[in-house]
């Protein structure tokens, strides 16, 4: 076994579903932290406008949030005043997004639970 899997936590899944707000966008806050993000399963509508408000909850450690989606490689420093990150997701699926700092020596963050799931749907 190796050591990274070893320290592995087990992890919570927080489910939000976003609405539609009435000028058309789904607008999802984000708390980020060592090592979570809450929620970390996000379902939104396909071909509809997506606002994601990402706030760094306390403490010293950086973080950054990794998103990979409409072939596009988002990769945005989280800050403490708040994140903001926009896209229009245009095709269904599961989309995974995470935190991709790391220290020397270290597991990664998204190898402590910093991860999460963006399911697009019709
Ligand atoms: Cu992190």
């Amino acid at each position: 076994m190796s050591t990274v899997l070893a320290i592995q936590k087990e992890r919570v899944e927080k489910r939000y579903s976003a609405h539609i707000d009435p000028d058309g966008i789904q607008r999802v806050n984000i708390k980020a932290g060592s090592y979570y993000f809450d929620p970390n399963y996000i379902v939104v509508k396909v071909n509809t406008p997506v606002e994601l408000n990402i706030v760094k909850e306390g403490g010293i450690i950086p973080h950054n949030f990794v998103l990979e989606i409409n072939g596009t490689h988002i990769k945005e420093e989280i800050k403490k005043e708040g994140t903001k990150i926009s896209f229009t997701p245009m095709q269904i699926g599961k989309f995974e997004f995470y935190c991709d700092k790391k220290l020397p020596f270290l597991p990664s963050h998204r190898d402590e639970g910093m991860w999460g799931i963006i399911e697009v749907v019709k």
